[in-house]
């Protein structure tokens, strides 16, 4: 009777042993969860038109600079979510900007610290301009022969780069340490891999600034957090 016990007893601890390594899914390899921040602006766009008359071949004859833009549902786009109080959970993919059609694409790359990649897909002259305090400022022409180019950001910080070659080219390098993401067309970011826990998040806008907000964030589950961001 004792021995068949131990033998359970042995046989279930086998089993839940088996079962902690494979367990249910989890929707991060590290444990922890995703945070929804949905950013609504109620105001106007702010996009500007300008008259183009340099490699209109390329740029076309009339540029746009979008400030502020605001989507379905009054969704605020290009807004930079982040929790910059976290550990690890930093974007993998590699950073890339590329200049197309004499503008940044996309508008607002976002990358954790390191070596960010700049194209050059129009073939033309253009110039990597930055304006930063953490981190070296960059002023350097990108020719038309140099398709790509790699530069360090090597310190959390929001980088607004121009060319000076093309007044109206605007963009911003999101360097953030920690699980972050941009707002897509309908003002929507999805954080993966944030620690759970409580965790502040941050929110940034170029013209509209930055807004933070606590957040219960919960292994293998999606938080939900919205913002209003004000016209200035
Ligand atoms: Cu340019």
């Amino acid at each position: 009777m004792r021995k068949t016990l131990v033998v359970l007893t042995a046989v279930m601890l086998a089993g839940s042993a088996v079962m902690f390594v494979s367990g249910p899914p989890s929707a991060t390899a590290q444990g922890g969860g995703t945070v929804e921040v949905e950013v609504k602006y109620n105001g106007k766009p702010v996009v500007e038109k300008i008259k183009v008359n340099k490699d209109t071949q390329q740029c076309g004859t009339e540029a746009t600079i979008e400030k502020v833009v605001v989507g379905g549902n009054k969704g605020l786009a290009n807004a930079v979510a982040s929790v910059p109080g976290a550990k690890g959970g930093g974007q993998t993919a590699k950073a890339v900007l590329d200049q197309k059609g004499c503008k940044f694409v996309p508008h607002v790359v976002l990358m954790s610290p390191g070596e960010l990649e700049i194209k050059n897909s129009d073939g033309i002259l253009h110039n990597i301009h930055t304006y930063s305090t953490a981190n070296p400022a960059i002023n350097k022409a990108q020719p038309k022969f140099k398709k790509t180019m790699t530069e360090k950001f090597e310190k959390p910080e929001m980088v607004k780069v121009t060319c000076d070659v093309h007044s109206w080219m605007l963009g911003w390098v999101a360097v953030t340490a920690g699980p972050a993401a941009v707002t897509d067309g309908d003002g929507v970011a999805k954080i993966q891999n944030v620690p759970a826990g409580k965790q502040k998040v941050e929110v940034w806008h170029e013209t509209l600034g930055k807004q933070t907000k606590d957040v219960d964030v919960k292994a293998g589950q999606t938080t939900k957090v919205s913002f209003e961001m004000k016209g200035k």
